[in-house]
């Protein structure tokens, strides 16, 4: 039987306690993920750092599963460091990311193609509606660290994500984040 249970969740380092897993994800795991291919290879190349780690709390047998995540601040060529981004399996499931720590924004895609972006700063709680495809890019100069919550079995889908990209990429101009059209989209 599951018990209740108190988990200790840091809002600085993103730590949880207890927790039942993690995994961690660097520069040369997202291959294909950035276009600026050659600063890309050189980071990978060149110590190829931690991009972010995602820690959880999930049990199989429960229905709700939390966690956090913690994205490293860097850019690939004039592109933020970013999460793969996916859509749910279990379309009818949505999620929600409370940021705890630094700024980013959330871009999110709807499935026939609509898009929106919300700030990721501490305080904003930000909603996923059910079958948006979300991907969270750390904007900041510090580590952005945010708890999510979702359906145990949601299910993660990134090949639609991984194949055309996202419509809008956030990059860096004159010192500040931008959303732009993302000239490599493949319809
Ligand atoms: C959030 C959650 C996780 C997800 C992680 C990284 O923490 O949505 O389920 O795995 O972000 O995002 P991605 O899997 O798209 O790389
Ligand atoms: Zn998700």
């Amino acid at each position: 039987m599951l018990l209740p249970a108190g988990v200790r969740i840091d809002g600085d380092s993103g730590s949880v306690t207890p927790s039942t897993g993690s995994y961690a994800k660097r520069l040369g795991d997202l291959a294909g993920l950035y276009r600026d291919k050659a600063a890309f290879e050189a980071l990978v190349a060149n110590g190829d750092p931690l991009a972010y780690e995602v820690i959880d709390y999930r049990w199989k047998d429960s229905d709700l599963a939390f966690g956090t995540t913690v994205m490293a601040p860097g850019k690939v060529g004039d592109e933020y460091f970013m999460t793969r981004g996916h859509f749910h399996e279990r379309r009818e499931c949505g999620e929600t990311y409370y940021t705890q720590s630094g700024e980013g924004i959330l871009l999110l895609q709807s499935r026939d193609g609509e898009t929106r972006t919300v700030e990721m700063k501490p305080g904003i709680c930000a909603f996923i509606p059910p079958d948006w495809a979300h991907r969270s890019i750390n904007t900041g100069t510090n580590k952005l660290v945010f708890v999510w919550h979702c359906a145990t079995d949601a299910g993660h889908e990134y090949g639609e994500i991984l194949e055309k990209g996202m419509r809008k990429l956030v990059v860096e101009r004159d010192g500040r984040p931008e959303v732009i059209d993302n000239p490599n989209f493949m319809r």
